[in-house]
């Protein structure tokens, strides 16, 4: 399929896991990606792979001047914005006893400010041209309670409540907002947290057996950011084996 082509995409958390699963697969099939991570060098490692006009952007989107400055540089380089996927996010293992406020703002930080300034940004230049798909990452630990991360959780239930509002304010503009929700997937990321140790536990609550890979959420979020998927906004969609039904 090529979905994409002629399209303008931002992708943040692209450097790796999930993010970078679905900018490769948006590149594949046609989009111009702007590749976004707090990680310069893994973001452009991504916009190489997909080659073409795309370019990789080292941002942290908690910070309101380097997020005006990247949605600067899509506006100047492209023209337009199509499709904004959100996918990047701090993924903490913090048991509640340890829990700080410090630690507790550094992730709201990132996951519900950063979002929000993505999305402000990233609407205001769909907005000229009457057209956008927003896709925001959430997570089913929000239904599950997953421990060791009540800061990640409480982000993540605000992610899916913020797309939906946002659905409505920017209905009028043909802009679709909608959540995905993934469950527990081998990444990098978990690979290198505690986290990489929940797989059986999550695998027994699954319908689906198996252990969940970046691959397996790509699908849902390129259907959600496609041109066909018009008449599905402030949605939330779990693409977790079946582990949670709501
Ligand atoms: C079920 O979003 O949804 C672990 C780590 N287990 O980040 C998550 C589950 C994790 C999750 C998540």
């Amino acid at each position: 399929m090529r979905r994409f082509e002629g399209r303008v995409a931002v992708v943040s958390g692209a450097a790796q896991g999930m993010g970078k699963a679905v900018a490769l697969r948006l590149g594949e099939e046609g989009a111009t990606v702007v590749a976004v991570d707090i990680n310069e060098t893994g973001a452009s490692v991504t916009a190489q792979s997909i080659g073409g006009r795309s370019i990789g952007v080292g941002c942290d989107i908690g910070d309101e001047g380097a997020v005006a400055r990247l949605f600067d540089t899509v506006a100047g380089g492209f023209g337009k914005l199509d499709v904004l996927v959100n996918a990047a996010a701090i993924v903490p293992f913090v048991k509640w006893d340890a829990l700080t406020f410090g630690e507790w703002r550094r992730v709201l930080r990132v996951n519900l400010d950063g979002l929000y300034l993505m999305c402000r940004a990233g609407s205001d230049l769909m907005r000229k041209n009457q057209y956008g798909r927003i896709v925001n990452f959430s997570s089913n630990s929000i239904f599950a309670g997953t421990p060791n991360m009540a800061h990640y959780v409480a982000s993540k239930g605000g992610v899916l409540t913020f797309t939906r509002a946002l659905a409505t304010e920017l209905g009028p503009f043909k802009i679709t907002a909608n959540s995905i929700c993934p469950g527990l997937i081998d990444t990098e990321g978990v690979q290198t947290s505690p986290h990489k140790d929940a797989f059986e536990f999550v695998e027994m609550l699954q319908a689906i057996k198996g252990r969940g890979l970046p691959k397996d959420v790509v699908p849902a979020v390129a259907f959600l950011a496609s041109d066909e998927a018009q008449w599905i906004t402030g949605q939330a969609l779990n693409v977790d084996a079946g582990m949670v039904r709501w």
